[in-house]
C-alpha cells in the first residue's frame, strides 16, 4: 500500500514535468490524506531527492539522488511489467543469488534486483565480475517465458540488443556485440550478461538474467588486470551517465523486444542482433571447454547458435565459447 502511494506520487511528478503540484491536488489524485502526501515527500527527501516547495503552488522535484533508488527508477518508468517490482540493495554478494531465491518464491515476471555493489559478482563459468560501489549497473531480472529450454540462450542475445539500444539512446557512442554476451566499445568490454535457468525436466520455471554494465568508473577504478580490456561509458564519453535513466531505458527496450520475441519468435531479434555484431564475417578463434576452433564467423542460426567455418570448409555450430577476434 505504502509503495503503491509512492509509485502514484512519483508517476504524478513525472507527468507534471517542471510544473508544481499542490499537496491538495496530490492527495485527491492519489486518494490519501495531505498528511500522508507530506510524509512521503519527506521520505523522498531522506532518499536524496531535492524538492522545491513553494507556498500556494506546491511541490516539484528538482534533483534526483546520486544513489540509484527504487523510487528513482519508478519515476517515469514507461514499462508494463519490466521493473514494476524492484528489489534494491546497497551491498550484496551477487544479485543473481537474490534473484534465484525470489524466483523460487514466485516473484512476478519482470522483477528486478539491483545493488549498488557486489562483493562476489559472478560471470560465466565461475569467473568474477568486478562490481564496485555506485559506479555501475549490477542488475538481475526474473523472466518466465513459455519457450523450450534450448531457446533460452536467445534471450542473452535479445538482452544484448536492448542494452546497446539503450546505451546508444543515452550517449552518442557506438557499441558492438561480440557473440554471445559481450558488449564492447572500441574493443573493450563494457557489459557482461549471465543467463541462468531454473528448470524441471525441459520446462523453464524461470530465467535469471544478470546484467553488469560499467557506467561511471574511471580508469583507476578497475583493477590492473582489467584496465586494458574493460571500459566504462564515462571513460568513453567523458561525462557521467545517470544509472537510473539507463536502467529505465534498458527495461523499456528489453520489454519491447521481449514482447516482440514472444509474439514473433527469434527472427526479428536475430536481424537486429546481426546489425550490431562485430564478429560476423571476420576470422575468429572460438575457445570452447574442450577445444579451440579457428575460422570465419558466418552468422548465427535461427536459434542463436554461432556458425563458424574452418579452413577445410566445415561449418561448426558453437553453442558456448569465448571468442577472440
Ligand atoms: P564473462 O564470463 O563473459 O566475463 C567475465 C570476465 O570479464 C572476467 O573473467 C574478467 O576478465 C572480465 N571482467 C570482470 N569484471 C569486469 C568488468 N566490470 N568489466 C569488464 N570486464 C570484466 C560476464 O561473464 C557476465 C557478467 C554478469 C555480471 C552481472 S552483474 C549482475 C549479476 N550478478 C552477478 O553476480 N552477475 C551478474
Amino acid at each position: 500500500m505504502q509503495s503503491e502511494i509512492r509509485k502514484e506520487l512519483l508517476d504524478a511528478f513525472s507527468n507534471a514535468g517542471d510544473d508544481f503540484l499542490s499537496g491538495q491536488h496530490l492527495a485527491e489524485l492519489i486518494g490519501c490524506s495531505r498528511t500522508a502526501v507530506w510524509k512521503h515527500i519527506e521520505e523522498l527527501r531522506k532518499e536524496g531527492f531535492e524538492l522545491d516547495a513553494v507556498r500556494n503552488k506546491g511541490y516539484r522535484i528538482i534533483k534526483t539522488p546520486e544513489k540509484i533508488t527504487a523510487d528513482e527508477i519508478r519515476l517515469g518508468l514507461s514499462t508494463m511489467f519490466m521493473g514494476r517490482n524492484i528489489h534494491y540493495e546497497d551491498t550484496v554478494e551477487s544479485t543473481q543469488k537474490i534473484a534465484h531465491h525470489l524466483a523460487s518464491e514466485d516473484a512476478p515476471e519482470g522483477t528486478i534486483i539491483i545493488a549498488e555493489e557486489q562483493l562476489s559478482g559472478r560471470g560465466r563459468m565461475a569467473r568474477k565480475w568486478h562490481s564496485p560501489k555506485y559506479t555501475g549497473i549490477w542488475m538481475s531480472m526474473i523472466l518466465r517465458p513459455n519457450i523450450p529450454l534450448n531457446h533460452a540462450p536467445q534471450l542473452t542475445l535479445l538482452a544484448a540488443v536492448a542494452i546497446v539500444q539503450a546505451c546508444e539512446e543515452m550517449t552518442d557512442l557506438i557499441l558492438d556485440i561480440k557473440w554471445p554476451n559481450d558488449i564492447l566499445i572500441s574493443g573493450k568490454k563494457i557489459t557482461g550478461i549471465l543467463t541462468e535457468l531454473q528448470a524441471e525436466a525441459d520446462q523453464i520455471h524461470s530465467i535469471i538474467m544478470g546484467i553488469g554494465i560499467n557506467v561511471n568508473q574511471k580508469k583507476d577504478d578497475f583493477p590492473s588486470e582489467l584496465r586494458e580490456i574493460a571500459t566504462s561509458l564515462f571513460i568513453e564519453k567523458g561525462e557521467t551517465v545517470s544509472r537510473a535513466e539507463l536502467i529505465k531505458s534498458i527495461l523499456k527496450h528489453f520489454e519491447n523486444l521481449y514482447t516482440l520475441y514472444l509474439e514473433q519468435g527469434f527472427l526479428p531479434i536475430k536481424l537486429l542482433w546481426e546489425g550490431y555484431a562485430t564478429s560476423i564475417g571476420k576470422n575468429i578463434k572460438a575457445r570452447t571447454l574442450t577445444k579451440t576452433i579457428e575460422g570465419r564467423a558466418l552468422g548465427i542460426t535461427n536459434d542463436g547458435v554461432l556458425k563458424l567455418e574452418d579452413q577445410t570448409g566445415f561449418i561448426h555450430h558453437i553453442y558456448s565459447a569465448d571468442i577472440e577476434i
